[in-house]
């Protein structure tokens, strides 16, 4: 009785395992469950005796960077920290080998089991395997054993990546597993992979050859004899091939093997249209008995690359039409669970992509699982992002990373592309833009360990191709970089942090003309939007899903017009976590077509009506859902849609009926009512009506506020803004606009944003404090007399001296702030807003501002009257 309440107690806590027959082949259990954790460093906290009741309880996937993935922000952990976990194992593992496998922890990990070192792993985005038989204890009644893993997300200047842009979130945040096996076996020593290795040396319509290799041990004292089985099996579970052979293992070796099976007639191929998987089933048998059994994928396709005829699979040409992915999401971080990257992988095959590049680095097992299920074809690249660093122990963990990554993800079907590196001549150490010219030294290490890396990814995988990413510019050309890997393939961002998206073909087409041999492919475009910022004038920089949206519809319809390209991939399908980027939302990368928090934005739809053949139709700008405009200007209506024809009805009259342009879309000018407005949109395919619908509450504002449509209440304006700012409670901040006699507006300055890494502080109004008037002179209300409240909002946008920048505000002609300096009082970027009573009498409300040092700014004005 005591023993069995023990052992429930520790079954609360731990996990107990158990396997039965001696022979049985491998038993794999999930150890995510009753982790404890400490978020830091501890000494002898590998010891089973060290006390951990007072850690907190955690279930794998974790991180401890959920809610602070942000580098510089103070609350952000890069640190040490510390998970244990308590095993049960009982006396019938004995005579089996034992094994954790962690699928990812971030980024060096440290594992002791009873107080011994089993092992570490470097890198935050491979899986690694640990043989721990020797360090755990088996009983009668179980034995507890101690699993305690150290990891350490800190900067590690040996280890990609080094300069990154995105968060490096710390834990293990995929999934564990214990893995018990007979001591004959096929390999799980071998860089984390199954051991098992599939190619199809030779595939096309009416025939297949499967080559299999891999490696098997004997780690038992005696020789033992085995028979080695491989069947193909259908997508039905029907046995269509399979091969048997004997061998003899001496004692404690292991054996290499590499077999070709029998050919295959007319396989079913696999493609992003018909993912048709065949299942490869790899047994040992002793005595007629399995000893060992694994499971892998298998998929028929070929496919190639031209330099002119672009990407073609299974003999027919096929536009890679793709997105980018980073792994983390609002409140998870990295630690994402199957049903996250379901959700995910689904949202880029839905929009219609048909290509997925696996950006910075591997992702989870179960990602490349659903890729094969779902039909996306896939880039997987290691983390060696924007920055090397060229010394010899760096190149070695870079190429650990080729080697884990490839073998690990050898048998999907999916990948076809293998990146080593990305943008490694844009930025130095110090995260500023590498001058090439004055750093000859770095770029001619960086070609020789990119020709290095090249060639381990080509050794490792010849039938797979390799790339690079590269930035714009002719420098990866002149420096012999871009020649090095099968496909050159480039990030490309005119149109947002340069240039015009217009000009996208021409540079293209010019790389083209200069390198009629090299496979180009886009592996990045694109811009930010955040749906609490809109506008009807767009513009580059401003946030907009507007701007967004003109951004990616430029490019769509050149990208139509470049046959010679491989394909392209947006950057990114989802917004991700950007340490030291400002911007309209703190630490945020807002490329996605996708939010934060999994929730499409406008351009998604864009996609998918040009992508994706399924019957659809959107109205655009969905999120602006509280409009304000000028009474008599008409508001833009625009609609996605793949049927032929749609209807537009606003408020239940027709507007009009219209074709879809060449990306899909119609625009319609309507005249919105004050207050509450209804949208719809129609079309009719052959499976029915599709109709699309949107509620909009509209404020009509006049030029002359004497004239507007209801007594003053309150204006509030988005000072040196083209855009209209939602904020939390729905109260819209009116673009700016110039004073004119009887209204409202900014006299004197120019509009002006803050540099786009600038981390706001102090607000959550980051919109409103992105941009702003600059050498300001004035504000004027032309509103009745009466009383009213009145907020200034500033904020010192130049990183400058206390004392560079002091001005006056005055109001009516009374001093309301004298000597205001942003940055003695402050500091550099960070938000304020000053509320005041005040009175019109007669004469509006004019505020003056008056530089003493400098030039005055402002962020956002807003006037109240006081009932
Ligand atoms: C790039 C980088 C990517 C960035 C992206 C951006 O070229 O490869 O890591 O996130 O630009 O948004 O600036």
């Amino acid at each position: 009785m005591i023993r069995r309440l023990l052992l429930s107690f520790f079954l609360l806590s731990s996990t107990y395992l158990s396997v039965s027959a001696q022979q049985q082949p491998r038993l794999q259990w999930s150890i995510n469950d009753s982790w404890k954790y400490l978020p830091q460093g501890a000494d002898f906290a590998q010891r089973p005796k060290s006390d951990d009741s007072k850690w907190q309880s955690v279930n794998i996937p974790h991180t401890w960077n959920a809610k602070d993935p942000f580098d510089d922000d103070e609350t952000s952990r890069r640190d040490i920290s510390w998970y244990r976990k308590r095993l049960l194992l009982d006396q019938r593992f004995r005579n089996k080998k034992i094994y954790l496998n962690f699928e990812g922890a971030y980024q060096v990990a440290d594992v002791y089991v009873n107080g011994v070192f089993a092992g570490q792993h470097k890198g935050g985005y491979t899986a690694f395997t640990l043989d721990i038989t020797h360090l755990v204890k088996l009983g009668d009644s179980p034995a507890e054993n101690l699993i305690a893993v150290q990891l350490n997300n800190a900067q590690d200047n040996f280890i990609p990546p080094l300069s990154i842009g995105y968060a490096s979130y710390g834990g293990i945040y995929r999934d564990a597993w214990l893995i018990s096996t007979n001591k004959l076996h096929y390999k799980l020593l071998d860089h984390g992979s199954s051991g098992i290795f599939i190619s199809t040396p030779r595939v096309d319509s009416t025939a297949a050859l499967v080559n299999i290799r891999g490696t098997v041990n004997n780690d038992d004292e005696v020789e033992r004899k085995l028979e080695m089985l491989h069947l193909i099996y259908d997508a039905r579970g029907k046995e269509i091939s399979r091969i048997h052979k004997s061998y003899t293992v001496a004692a404690g070796r292991e054996m290499v093997f590499a077999l070709d099976l029998p050919e295959i007639r007319k396989p079913e191929l696999w493609s992003p249209d018909k993912p048709y998987l065949y299942t490869v089933k790899s047994q040992l048998l002793e005595n007629g008995q399995i000893i060992d059994e694994l499971n892998n994928p298998l998929g028929f396709r070929w496919y190639s690359f031209d330099a002119n005829k672009g990407f073609s699979l299974n003999g027919k040409k096929l536009v890679l039409k793709g997105t980018n992915r980073h792994q983390d999401m609002k409140d998870h971080g990295d630690a994402l669970s199957a049903e996250d990257h379901y959700r995910d992988l689904k949202l880029i095959k839905d929009m219609g992509c048909n290509f997925l590049r696996l950006a910075h680095y591997p992702q989870a097992p179960e990602v490349l699982k659903l890729a094969d299920r779902l039909g996306l074809l896939i880039w997987e690249e290691i983390p060696l992002v924007n920055y090397m660093n060229p010394v010899p122990e760096f190149l070695k963990n870079s190429k650990i990373m080729i080697r884990e990554m490839i073998r690990q993800n050898y048998n999907h079907p999916s990948v076809i592309i293998w990146g080593s590196m990305n943008e490694v001549l844009l930025w130095s150490e110090k995260a500023e833009r590498i001058q090439v010219q004055e750093n000859a030294e770095y770029v001619s290490k960086v070609k020789r360990y990119a020709k290095q890396l090249d060639s381990t990814v080509r050794a490792e995988d010849p039938y797979r191709y390799s790339t690079m990413a590269m930035h714009m510019g002719d420098d990866y050309d002149k420096y012999g970089l871009s020649d090095i890997p099968q496909l050159a393939s480039y990030n490309i961002y005119n149109g947002w942090y340069s240039g015009k998206a217009a000009e996208f073909k021409s540079i293209i087409d010019e790389k083209h003309h200069q390198n009629p041999k090299q496979v180009l492919f886009i592996s990045e475009y694109g811009a930010e939007a955040d749906n609490r910022v809109n506008t009807e004038h767009p513009q580059r920089f401003d946030f907009t899903g507007q701007y967004q949206r003109m951004y990616h519809e430029s490019y769509l319809s050149q990208i139509g017009q470049m046959p010679y390209l491989a394909g392209t991939a947006i950057w990114n399908q989802f917004d991700f976590s950007q340490p030291n980027v400002g911007g309209v939302s703190n630490n945020m990368n807002q490329k996605g077509m996708v939010t934060w928090d999994r929730k499409p934005k406008d351009s998604y739809y864009l996609y998918k009506a040009n992508w994706n053949a399924e019957p659809m139709v959107y109205i655009a700008s969905r999120d602006w859902t509280h409009r304000a405009g000028l009474a008599g200007n008409p508001s833009t209506i625009e609609v996605y849609s793949n049927l032929g024809e749609v209807t537009l009805r606003v408020n239940g009259v027709v507007v009009g009926t219209k074709k879809p342009d060449h990306i899909k879309k119609m625009v319609w000018k309507v005249n919105l009512k004050e207050g509450l407005n209804e949208i719809s949109a129609t079309g009719k395919s052959a499976a029915g009506l599709f109709n699309d619908h949107l509620v909009l509450n509209y404020k009509v504002y006049t030029a002359e506020l004497e004239r507007m449509p209801r007594p003053f209440t309150q204006l509030a304006v988005n000072v040196g803004s083209n855009t209209q700012y939602l904020d939390n409670s729905d109260h819209i901040w009116l673009e700016d606009r110039p004073y004119r006699s009887g209204g409202f507006g900014c006299t004197g300055g120019s509009p002006a944003m803050l540099n786009i890494k600038t981390v706001k502080k102090n607000t959550n109004d980051n919109p409103l404090f992105y941009t702003y008037q600059d050498d300001i002179k004035g504000y004027r209300f032309d509103v009745p007399d009466g009383t009213y409240d009145l907020e200034l909002c500033f904020i010192e946008p130049d990183k400058i001296q206390a004392g560079e920048r002091v001005f006056d505000v005055n109001v009516n002609g009374e001093r309301l702030l004298e000597h205001l300096d942003l940055m003695a009082g402050y500091g550099f970027g960070v938000a304020v807003k000053k509320k005041y009573r005040i009175s019109a009498n007669g004469a509006g409300v004019q505020v003056a501002f008056k530089a003493i040092r400098g030039k005055a700014v402002l962020s956002g004005i807003k006037l109240k009257a006081v009932l």
